[in-house]
Formats: structure tokens, C-alpha cells, sequence
């Protein structure tokens, strides 16, 4: 049997709920400064995450919502302008203390240092995000407890291509089945299942529905002292079934010997 070295943290939905009130309300904020009457309420931002990354997100809104002659001109140049924008508005919103921590993930991150299990952030966001939540929610020193720092800039091809998961296993030397993928999205289960790296899943607001079949365990989410989590399923769920927090003692369990 394998033995758990590494756990890789997805960020958008699994450190943290960042969509709904973090990213969509500021792309809102850098349409309107730039005086386009495009919104994106909750329900609409619901089906743009099926593609991910901001940029691919508005290229995919320019095409199939808007009538030709609503169009910009020039969306190539358009588009990383509103990225950029948009970027700056949400650093700000995090930094403001508008989002906090998913539970358990202080928690699972503090006992993962203790232990000697290695730490990383495979995702598909731009690097700027990440750092803005980790200063914020973990502190600037977070940004040495993770040994790889996988994001968008270093890997362009995002979810559900496993790429940004390939990177992360070359560049730490690790075997698939060494590692434990924390994710909440059916596109981010589909990239790390790819490359079989077993997988957890904490459900996020926007992907209640997803198709997660493969996964190792799903979960609402990690738990904490006074807010149980619920196991929901998962090919190892028998294993932790009644655990109200998930710690390392429950992740090393999902890979012993059945
Ligand atoms: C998150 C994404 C990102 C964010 C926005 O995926 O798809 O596009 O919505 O961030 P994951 P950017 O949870 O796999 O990281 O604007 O930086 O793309
Ligand atoms: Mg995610």
C-alpha cells in the first residue's frame, strides 16, 4: 500500500468559498469601469464556472451571451484588461475580510506541518489570487508552508486538463498514489483523477451537483470543534463513516490496506 506523503490543495471553492462573493462581484466591479452593462448574477456565474479561468470565463460570456452587435471590438485586448481589473477588486475584497476559511482548514493544514506531510496548491487561478488569500487567511509566512505553488501562470492549461496536477508530481518527485488531491469541483476531480492521484472531495456551494464518481471520499467539508462535517460518499467512506472532523489519522485510513 501506498502511504500518504503529500496533500495538494485545490484554492477557488476548497480553501475557501471565493466564487459567488469574491471573484463574480469583482468582475462586476471591472465591468462596470469600464462602462459595459454586462452582469453576472449568481445563477449565470453558476454556469460560466463550467469553464475555468477568468479570462476563458469572459470569452466564453462574449460568444454565447451577447447578440453580435453587443460585442467589444476587440475582446483579445479587452478581456486581460477586465482580468487585471478584476483581480485588483478581489485582493481587495479578500484583504477587506470579506471570505473566510472553508472549516478544518487551518485545522488539516496546522496537523499536516506537525506531521511532516508535504504541502502544496495545484489550481487554476492566477498566481496574484492565490497569494492575496493566503496572505490574508493564512498569513504572508503561509507562502513558505506549501513547497509548490502550482497556478495558471506556471501551468496555462487548466481543469479538468491534469496538467497543473502533472507539474506538481514531477516537480515534487512524488507518485500519484503518494499524494491526497483536495478538490470541489467536477472539473478539478477529473484532473486529478486522470492521473489517478486519489481524491477528496469538499463540496462547495456552486457544485453540490457534481458528478464525483471516483472520488475516495466526499465530504461537506473538513469539520471543526463544533461544526461536524457529513460524509456524503466516496470509495473509501466506509472507513470514516461517523467521523465528525477530518484529520490526517481519517486521510492515512482512505489509504490502508482495504
Ligand atoms: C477556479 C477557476 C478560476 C477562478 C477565477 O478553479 O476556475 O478561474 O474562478 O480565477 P480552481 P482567475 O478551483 O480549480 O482553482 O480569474 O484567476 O482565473
Ligand atoms: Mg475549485
Amino acid at each position: 500500500p501506498m502511504t500518504l506523503k503529500a496533500l495538494l490543495f485545490d484554492v477557488d471553492g476548497t480553501l475557501a468559498e471565493t466564487e459567488r462573493d469574491g471573484h463574480r462581484p469583482a468582475f462586476n466591479k471591472a465591468f462596470a469601469d469600464h462602462d459595459l452593462d454586462w452582469h453576472w448574477d449568481e445563477a449565470l456565474y453558476g454556469e460560466l464556472l463550467a469553464v475555468t479561468g477568468g479570462q476563458e470565463r469572459m470569452h466564453r460570456y462574449i460568444t454565447e451571451h451577447l447578440e453580435p452587435g453587443q460585442r467589444p471590438a476587440r475582446p483579445e485586448e479587452l478581456v486581460p484588461r477586465l482580468h487585471r481589473l478584476k483581480n485588483a477588486y478581489y485582493a481587495q475584497l479578500i484583504a477587506d475580510g470579506e471570505i473566510a476559511l472553508r472549516p478544518g482548514v487551518r485545522r488539516i493544514i496546522d496537523e499536516a506541518r506537525e506531521r511532516g506531510i508535504r504541502l502544496a496548491i495545484a489550481t487554476t487561478t492566477t498566481r496574484v489570487n492565490v497569494l492575496a488569500l493566503l496572505d490574508s487567511l493564512l498569513g504572508p509566512e503561509s507562502r513558505d508552508w506549501f513547497e509548490l505553488i502550482a497556478t495558471a501562470d506556471e501551468v496555462p492549461d487548466k481543469k479538468p486538463s491534469p496538467a497543473v496536477y502533472a507539474y506538481c508530481l514531477e516537480h515534487m518527485g512524488l507518485a500519484a498514489g503518494e499524494c491526497l488531491a483536495i478538490e470541489d469541483s467536477e472539473n478539478g476531480v477529473r484532473a486529478s483523477l486522470a492521473l489517478g492521484i486519489p481524491t477528496l472531495v469538499t463540496v462547495s456551494e456552486y457544485n453540490r451537483d457534481g458528478d464525483f464518481s471516483g472520488a475516495v471520499l466526499i465530504v461537506d467539508h473538513l469539520g471543526d470543534p463544533g461544526q461536524p462535517c457529513q460524509v456524503l460518499g466516496g470509495e473509501a467512506a466506509d472507513r470514516v463513516r461517523g467521523s465528525a472532523q477530518i484529520g490526517i489519522t481519517e486521510l492515512e485510513s482512505l489509504f490502508a490496506d482495504a
